[in-house]
């Protein structure tokens, strides 16, 4: 019900006991002036003039309250209108939420680095476990990262996770597919194994994008010159279908790496010219926004910042001295949204003319680790702050969806 209504609703309830009550007290005051000699004009004339009041009342009440005298509209926020608040905590006391992803019907999947996959149903506030994978291993930066939603997940069931784990002493990543079944969830199989790994720098984003194929980042894992070596799975842009294959489309023959170069990258993100950016840790800041093109190759360790070099491609945007730590990354109206840890901020610029980012929230929320945008068209970010440099508040980490229109991005 509407507020307008509910007060005209108030006021016909109010205005019926009124007059129920003034029936009672009319018949029982009528019968005390009829006993004691009052005439039935003067009577008439006390009644109507008693209903006139409660009339006006009533009136004076259900004007003031449907807010029709007021010249002065209620406060609100920007872009707040009816049932729609600007900020609101989707869920909380999490472990570092690390990607996010809508199902078709619209429930929150999302990853916990510790290794649970858990899912908040539509209008729901309770998270669910879905499941917990025994092989991750939280070591440093690395644990269960990424997420993505085959985008047949109506007639498969598909889901796709990047998590690190160790073999023989050393540290890997893997992309596995699982099957969600009534929140039953049953690993496929390993799409794409022995990613280097190392405590720090294991990319971990994965989205399919537009051509339906499966994107992976992947870090440095901490031998920068592996970025550069095409042979090696790490510091690279892989790209691989639904079951693993390398697509015969790929620029390098029988090779998953679709871009190299790479030393950190955590965020992906296609704008509606189906352009992919990348956002990237950089090296004692210089934090990277790349446009990528299959076989580019973005330069690092040979160039960081503004440095140039024939055949290396440096970002569109870069963080000069400052530190953002950009994590995840998604589109909503040519704006590129991107979540920042060490930053503390969501940064957002426009694809069409990209300037220098715009932070918004900054240090209100924390660290932040991914963004994405609801089948609503909020945008959705969870913070980082227990993930050992942050300061958590006793809610964190939490997921937060917010009205876009409270974010300025011009
Ligand atoms: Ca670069």
């Amino acid at each position: 019900m509407k507020l307008p209504e509910k007060n005209i609703f108030a006021c016909v309830i109010l205005s019926a006991i009124f007059l129920t009550g003034w029936t009672h007290t009319s018949a029982s005051l009528g019968n005390y002036l009829v006993n004691h000699s009052m005439s039935r004009l003067r009577l008439a004339l006390i009644s109507v003039l008693i209903v006139s009041l409660l009339v006006a009342a009533s009136g004076i009440f259900l004007w003031r309250s449907s807010g029709l005298l007021s010249t002065v509209s209620p406060e609100k926020a920007p872009g707040e209108e009816e049932g729609r608040l600007p900020q609101e905590t989707i869920a909380e006391g999490l472990s570092v939420p690390w990607a996010l992803a809508f199902l078709p019907d619209e429930s929150l999947i999302f990853t916990e680095r510790s290794g649970n996959i858990k899912l908040v149903a539509k209008d729901s506030e309770r998270p669910e476990l879905l499941g917990t994978i025994d092989q991750v291993e939280t070591a440093g930066e690395g644990g269960l990262l990424g997420l993505a939603v085959h985008p047949e997940y109506e007639s498969n069931h598909q889901i796709y996770i990047y998590y690190t784990y160790r073999e023989g002493g050393q540290l890997f990543n893997k992309v596995v597919q699982y099957k969600l079944e009534n929140s039953n969830l049953v690993r496929d199989k390993v799409v794409l194994d022995k990613i280097p790994g190392s405590a720090n720098h294991n990319g971990g984003r994965i989205k399919f994008g537009p051509d339906q194929l499966l994107y992976i980042t992947t870090g440095d894992a901490q031998e920068p010159e592996l970025a550069q070596d095409k042979s090696s799975l790490a510091g690279k842009i892989l790209r691989v279908k639904d079951n693993g294959d390398i697509p015969k489309s790929n620029p390098f023959n029988n090779s998953p790496a679709y871009s190299l170069g790479h030393r950190n990258p955590q965020g992906l993100a296609w704008d509606s010219m189906n352009r992919l950016w990348e956002t990237e840790h950089g090296s004692t800041a210089h934090d990277e926004i790349n446009l990528i093109k299959a076989g580019g190759n973005y330069g690092w360790p040979i160039i960081t910042g503004n440095e140039r070099r024939p055949g290396l491609t440096p970002p569109v945007i870069q963080s000069g001295s400052d530190t953002w730590a950009p994590s995840g990354a998604a589109f909503l109206d040519g704006t590129l949204y991107f979540a920042c840890l060490r930053g503390q901020a969501l940064f957002t610029f426009k694809a069409k003319n990209p300037g220098q980012p715009k932070p918004s929230f900054t240090n209100e929320f924390g660290r932040l680790r991914d963004v994405v945008v609801g089948p609503d068209n909020f945008i959705y970010i969870a913070t980082s702050n227990r993930d050992g440099r942050g300061r958590p508040v006793p809610s964190d980490d939490r997921i937060i969806k917010i009205d876009p229109s409270q974010i300025d991005v011009d």
